[in-house]
């Protein structure tokens, strides 16, 4: 079967939080048919992987125990695996990415990269399952205060290849990592543009690239008003749609979007003008769920 980390084309993962407060679907999927159904129309729009999370990870914000954690995710993950969607644990805890890979999610999207939970490379090595390790510097309360580099993308580099280390000395497959450098995570405006501008510098890194710029709050201040006032949450769809084709188009290997058809559509302009083909959804590659199988 075709293996999503090796996968010919872009890969577009659907961000689904099942929390009240992220930043910019916070709230609104709180409820189980509600982020079920969410999470099967993003998948329809021609999501190949459906990104829950349990925890907000906006800048200042509070975290919740663990258990908390589980409980928002195992529910979604359930039924949407149940319906053939294939689903990514986005979470920092070792605890709940073996909880939500137990309950059938195929991937774990870790913001923290390994850093925040020293299990988290033992849980993802045993289920052999794809692990994105994204540039982190710390908790979301401490971010802005971590925003501090000599040189952003060098810096990131190097960080990046110590958590990649770190993973394949604990024993993970290099076949199993995707890297992201990890937009607005300790990062200010300039350094997410920075990253955009020199991805080429991080792809040099030889591993597949996920970028997550989808509606954050540095496309709000390009976009601001002429008193300054930043662009809201859900008028930055073109702009993430812009950031995201031209990811795509330097070499990234997938992008989290909060609208998956607004980036298929332009995907498949950029497809009919010259770039490599689209994936197919994993629904169409894959006959039956079976993650041993098709995730490794
Ligand atoms: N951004 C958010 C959450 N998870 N995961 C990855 N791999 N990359 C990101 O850029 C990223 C992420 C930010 O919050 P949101 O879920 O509200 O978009």
């Amino acid at each position: 079967m075709t293996d999503l980390v090796r996968a010919p084309g872009p890969v577009v993962m659907g961000v689904l939080n099942v929390t009240p407060d992220s930043f910019s679907d916070g709230g609104r999927y709180a409820d189980l048919d509600a982020a079920v159904g969410h999470g099967v129309r993003l998948r329809d729009a021609g999501a190949h992987l459906v990104d829950i999370g349990g925890e907000s990870t906006r800048p200042g914000a509070e975290r919740i125990d663990a258990a908390t954690e589980i409980d928002r995710v195992l529910p979604v993950i359930r039924e949407l695996t149940a319906a053939g969607v294939v689903v990514s644990i986005d979470t920092s805890r070792a605890r709940v990415a073996e909880a939500a890979l137990a309950a059938g999610a195929a991937v774990v999207n870790d913001v923290s990269g390994g850093l925040a939970d020293p299990d988290m490379a033992r849980v993802v090595r045993d289920a052999r399952c794809p692990w994105v390790l994204m540039h982190w510097r710390g908790h979301s309360r401490a971010m802005r205060d971590l925003a501090v580099y000599t040189d952003v993308v060098a810096d990131v580099r190097a960080e990046l290849t110590q958590r990649i280390d770190a993973a394949l000395a604990a024993g993970v497959a290099a076949d199993r990592l995707v890297v992201d450098p990890g937009l607005g995570f300790a990062k200010t405006a300039a350094h997410n543009w920075e990253l955009s501008a020199r991805l080429p510098e991080l792809l040099d890194l030889g591993y597949p690239l996920l970028f997550g710029a989808s509606r954050k709050s540095y496309l709000g201040r390009l976009l601001a008003a002429p008193d300054g006032t930043p662009r809201p949450t859900a008028q930055r769809e073109a702009a993430t749609v812009a950031t995201s084709v031209l990811a795509i188009a330097a070499g990234a290997w997938g992008i989290r979007v909060h609208d998956v058809r607004a980036t298929v559509d332009a995907l498949a302009v950029w497809t009919a003008t010259g770039g490599p083909r689209l994936a197919r959804p994993p629904h169409e590659q894959v006959a039956s769920r079976d993650h041993e199988q098709e995730m490794q």
